[in-house]
Order: structure tokens, then C-alpha cells, then sequence
């Protein structure tokens, strides 16, 4: 089975304008909702794709139950810990078409209180067995402390489940201690693991080599719209994404992880997951949510996705 766990899950208020103008009354060309918050996408691409899958993690209030109907009518199983008294977050995505690209303006959202946290810890312990997969993936909530991260990290180790997360700083920096199966790190956040303040491509791949041989078995390093850089101990994948029409970047990252983790899911091989993850990634940008893609244009974009290998070992 496969798990995903978003701690802090966002209500994407996503916002169309024809321009972003400060000191202007922008007026709104159109409004609509997404999920919000990382692994909630992941789980949405697992569920179109029939692969079976539970999310979790924290939700709260009125906002909380509009993400998991959102969910539910994406076809996604929930189990999550309600905390009362409080109302899950909002993630504000403002798209001015004459640009390109968005902003993001997304709440922190509210404190986890320790029971809460209790829950989430006792439910993740008490679903996992050997071999199944947990993702977890997005900004933790308030009051979730490192050490407090690391145990519920810890708690998937000790159920012997793949772990594969995406974090970042000083959560992502704890993470990679456990050892995780994966990692997705975009350039900022492969830079504070590292330590370096690094720029090259050459770089990238003697750094994200060394996360493999201390055991990380997937690094899938993010250079955004330039795609990405794979590596394992065995091989090493400069991946290049076809090119789209983007309407709306918000959530490819999250939607390249989904693709990722079914491709995985499946025992797919290094170039087939990457592949895959790119051209639906691709496809999301070319939609409204942050969430949504088309897997029959997946398909058609699989074909122009280039990879190239640059490591081989053997
Ligand atoms: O990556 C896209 C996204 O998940 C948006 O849907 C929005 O919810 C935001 O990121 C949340 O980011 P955070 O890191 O705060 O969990």
C-alpha cells in the first residue's frame, strides 16, 4: 500500500487576472479551488491512475472538509486526524496571464497540538507494514519541531516502508539523516543540504552522488521549466521536458513526485519513472489546478521527453 502524508494540506484559492497591477483594483477573470499542500497530490495522480493508495495527515474545520471533498471527488481515499478548534490553511495562487508563471501567497497554518500529533504519529505506526511506501512531502505545520519530524520519519524507517520525501530546509536537511529512498530537492534546497553554494550541472551530480553512497537511492534534483538531474550509485539521467503551452505552474512538482511514485510503484525502470513524472508534470502546467493534468496527453508528451545518460556504472 501506498501512503501519502501531508502534515499541513492547503485549499488552493486559485486566482485568474488578466494583469497584476500594485495600487490597481485588479479584477478577477476567474476563481477556482484546488488541494493544496504536496502529498495530496501525489495522491491524487495514484488514484486517476487506479493505483491504491490512502492519504493522511492533518486537516481542520470548514476548510479542511472543502480539501478532503476535493480529494474525494478526485477519487482519493482519506484517513485523516482532525484537530478542532481551528481551520485547515489556505494557499492564495494569483495567475496573471500576461506574465506567465504565479505567485503564491499560502498561510502557515495552524498549530499542531501535541495529542495531534500523537494521533498522526500512532496512525502512521499502526497503518505501515514492510514494503509499503510512504511519501511525505510539503512544509511541516507550526509546532511540529524537528525532532518531532524526525520521529515520525523514524516511525516509517521502523516499519521497514520505502521513505520518500519532499521537504525542505532544515526538515529536508533531518530527513536525508534517515536515509529516505528519494529525495526531490529543487536547486535552493539541494544547495542548503549540501552545505555549498554550488552552480554547475558537473556539480549537482558530484554532490546528489555522494547523498547516493551515503544511502539515498534516488536523488531527483529540480531545475524547474530545465527539468532535472537523477542520480543513483548506478546511473546518472539529465532529464529535458517537452515543451507546453503553461497555463498554470503551480503544483507540477508535486505532480512530477506523483508520476514518480507510480512509476516506482510499479518497478519501473530509473528512465521509464523520470520519463513518465516529466511529461505529466508537463501536462499539469498546462492545466488551471494545481492538481489536475490529462493522462492520455501524458502519453503524447512521453515521446518528447529527452533523457540523457550521462553515468553508467559496469
Ligand atoms: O507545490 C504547490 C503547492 O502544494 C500548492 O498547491 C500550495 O498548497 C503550496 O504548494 C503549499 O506549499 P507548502 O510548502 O507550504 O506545503
Amino acid at each position: 500500500m501506498i501512503y501519502t502524508i501531508t502534515l499541513n494540506p492547503a485549499l488552493d484559492r486559485i486566482i485568474f487576472l488578466d494583469k497584476l497591477v500594485k495600487k490597481d483594483n485588479n479584477r478577477t477573470k476567474s476563481i477556482m479551488f484546488d488541494i493544496g499542500g504536496k502529498a495530496t497530490h501525489v495522491s491524487v495522480v495514484l488514484s486517476k491512475m487506479g493505483i491504491d493508495n490512502i492519504a493522511t495527515g492533518i486537516l481542520a474545520g470548514s476548510t479542511g472538509k472543502h480539501v478532503q471533498s476535493l480529494l474525494e471527488a478526485k477519487g482519493v481515499k482519506c484517513d485523516y486526524v482532525w484537530q478542532d478548534g481551528c481551520e485547515t490553511r489556505e494557499s492564495i495562487i494569483i495567475v496573471p496571464e500576461d506574465e506567465g508563471g504565479s505567485y503564491m501567497i499560502t498561510q502557515q497554518g495552524f498549530g499542531v497540538e501535541k495529542d495531534t500529533y500523537q494521533k498522526i504519529k500512532k496512525k502512521i505506526s499502526e497503518m505501515l507494514v514492510e514494503g509499503d511506501i510512504a511519501v511525505i512531502s510539503g512544509g511541516p505545520p507550526p509546532k511540529i519541531t524537528i525532532e518531532m519530524y524526525r520521529e515520525l520519519l523514524q516511525t516509517i524507517i521502523d516499519k521497514k516502508a520505502k521513505l520518500i520525501v519532499d521537504v525542505s530546509r532544515e526538515f529536508l536537511i533531518e530527513a536525508i539523516k534517515v536515509k529516505p529512498y528519494l529525495i526531490k530537492p529543487n536547486e535552493v534546497e539541494f544547495k542548503e543540504i549540501i552545505g555549498k553554494d554550488i552552480n554547475t550541472e558537473n556539480e549537482y551530480i558530484e554532490e546528489a552522488l555522494k547523498l547516493n553512497e551515503n544511502g539515498i537511492e534516488i536523488v531527483a534534483l529540480s531545475l524547474g521549466k530545465k527539468g532535472s538531474i537523477i542520480t543513483t550509485k548506478d546511473k546518472v539521467l539529465r532529464v529535458y521536458p517537452p515543451k507546453i503551452r503553461e497555463v498554470n505552474d503551480t503544483g507540477c512538482g508535486d505532480v512530477f513526485l506523483g508520476g514518480t511514485v507510480a512509476m516506482i510503484s510499479q518497478d519501473k525502470e530509473l528512465e521509464d519513472i523520470f520519463r513518465f513524472a516529466t511529461a505529466i508534470s508537463a501536462s499539469k502546467a498546462t492545466k488551471e489546478g494545481s492538481s489536475e493534468f490529462d493522462l492520455e496527453q501524458t502519453q503524447e508528451l512521453l515521446k518528447e521527453v529527452q533523457i540523457q545518460t550521462i553515468k553508467r556504472r559496469g
